[in-house]
């Protein structure tokens, strides 16, 4: 791409980047993770931008320290300033105690407080207002996650034509559930007001357009494929699945880097003769950790001969410790670890070693790349992206990966990924059990399937696929349905 195209501008709840204070002061650090990578080269080659809430520091700092990131990581960026009542409503209340849980169909977590709504409009405006000042009339607005569903409504109002693309991050729940929400027509029209629509999975899309059907009824939807279009008699709407993924080539190179591969046997030594099973999540209760554990418990009980021969290595990474819930969710986590450890360790055994912090890069890759079995099993998950880099990570290609079925990236790996219900603690430690017992080739027969996939649509497939859907006047190239987003029930 070259920069004389229209401008990318990236709009997303918080900026990519880390500020951190130390005895020197104030200092920024690039943001780390897929979305960053995936961007950062299409937005380097379109003097793009990205707009977003700096997190809190003061104005006065902040502005100096991005001045500094901009230049460091070659595009523009601009933040949003919010106040601490801001935070408190639009993000820890609608976005996180009622979107989150709503959207991963846990309905009675949710917390439909009205003037979450209203403080979530506010701060939704705010963010258009940014955007609008900083744009160009050419630029393409690439808005992300359910932070921001009402953004493109502002925009419109204050007058932007430009084109608008949304990505959604998580699930989208089904319309059943959807309709508990006070303000469900008012998000649906909302995010009408785009011009793109992606989701993770056909499966979101689906309820998105049972929603849709169910309170725009007059809306009618055109085409057949990866890409849909809804016809409102006045515009055209497009609708899209795009899996996101991993920059695989990296994950695979650093995984057979010399550091990692010294680290992956040093942490293995420690745990001689056995298979380690890993599990890393964010400390979230959508991730099934407390089911994972007692799932866990249930297969060192019934099948014995686990015992002395796995050990769980459960890597919790602290998120979100202001909200009551989370705190209550680490304490179970803690006591389920320590009545399964105390019921079943033996004399230089012990079954699950837990971590709860987060781990250098070199680290995590050595862990993704020592473990026999990956257990991934959220309640529910946009895509989750653990299982994708475990994958990228088992150089030898004989590592099991036991997978939720309602990840979205069960869409994509059921063909080789041992698929359970989180819900089923027989089932998954069944499953736990035939990991174990899995001979080396049929081992390899689905890790490479797997490989092949991620590897196949990386996360700059995703970002290219996004945005030619965005672009092509002809959809001819979406309308094919292509298998691996196919089947199941997605
Ligand atoms: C949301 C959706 C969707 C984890 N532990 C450490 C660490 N990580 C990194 C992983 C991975 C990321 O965090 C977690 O990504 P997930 O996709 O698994 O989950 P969410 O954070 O919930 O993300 C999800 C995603 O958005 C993208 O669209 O897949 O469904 O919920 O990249 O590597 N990184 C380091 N140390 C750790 O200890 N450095």
């Amino acid at each position: 791409m070259t920069i004389d195209g229209p401008r990318l501008v990236a709009v997303s709840n918080r900026l990519p980047i880390k500020i951190v204070k130390d005895r020197e002061g104030w200092h920024v650090q690039p943001g780390a993770g897929g979305l960053v990578t995936a961007l950062a080269p299409v937005l380097k080659n379109r003097r793009g931008i990205w707009i977003g809430w700096s997190g809190g520091s003061e104005e006065a700092v902040l502005s100096e320290l991005l001045a500094q990131a901009s230049k460091m990581s070659g595009y523009d960026l601009y933040p949003v300033f919010l106040s601490a009542d801001e935070v408190h409503g639009y993000y820890y209340g609608f976005s996180n105690e009622i979107i989150w849980p709503l959207f991963h169909d846990l309905q009675t977590r949710c917390n439909f407080c009205p003037a979450y709504w209203y403080e979530y409009l506010r701060v939704n405006r705010k963010f258009a207002e940014v955007i609008s000042r900083t744009i160009g009339p050419e630029d393409f607005i690439w808005i992300h996650d359910y932070h921001l569903f009402s953004c493109a409504s502002f925009l419109r109002d204050i007058g932007v034509e430009n084109k608008i693309g949304f990505f959604l991050h998580i699930p989208f729940p089904p319309l059943d559930i959807f309709v508990k929400l006070p303000w469900r027509s008012q998000v649906i029209e909302a995010l009408l007001k785009y011009d793109l629509i992606g989701f993770q999975t056909r499966r979101d899309r689906r309820h998105f357009l049972d929603c849709v059907h169910r309170f725009f009824p007059e809306i009618r939807l055109l085409g057949r494929g990866t890409i849909v279009r809804l016809d409102t008699g006045d515009r055209e709407i497009r609708v899209g699945t795009f899996p996101i993924s991993i920059d695989f080539a990296s994950f695979e190179a650093d995984a057979g880097s010399k550091q990692v591969a010294d680290c992956a046997w040093f942490l293995h030594e420690k745990l001689p003769d056995r298979q380690v099973i890993l599990g890393i999540d964010r400390l979230d209760y959508t991730k099934g950790i407390p089911e994972r554990f007692r799932s866990f418990r249930l297969a060192l009980k019934r099948y014995p001969e686990l015992c002395t021969k796995v050990s769980l290595v459960q890597v919790v990474v602290p998120s979100r410790e202001e909200v009551g819930e989370y705190r209550r969710l680490k304490a179970e986590i803690e006591q389920l670890v320590g009545a399964i450890n105390g019921e079943f360790t033996t004399s230089g055994w012990i079954p699950i070693h837990y971590l709860y912090k987060s781990l250098s890069r070199r680290d995590l890759l050595a862990y993704y790349r020592l473990a026999e079995i990956a257990l991934v099993t959220p309640l529910k998950d946009g895509m989750n992206l653990v299982c994708k880099e475990y994958c990228a990570c088992n150089l030898e290609g004989n590592g099991v990966l036991i997978l939720s079925e309602f990840a979205g990236a069960a869409a994509q790996l059921k063909n080789g990924a041992v698929l359970v219900n989180p819900y089923d603690e027989e089932g998954v430690s069944e499953a736990i059990y035939n990991s174990f017992c899995m001979d080396v080739e049929e081992r390899k027969r689905r890790m490479l399937k797997m490989r092949n996939q991620i590897r196949r649509r990386d996360i700059f497939w995703w970002v290219n696929t996004f945005l030619q859907a965005a672009f092509s006047r002809d959809l001819a190239a979406f309308q094919e349905v292509e298998e691996d987003y196919e089947g199941f029930f997605y």
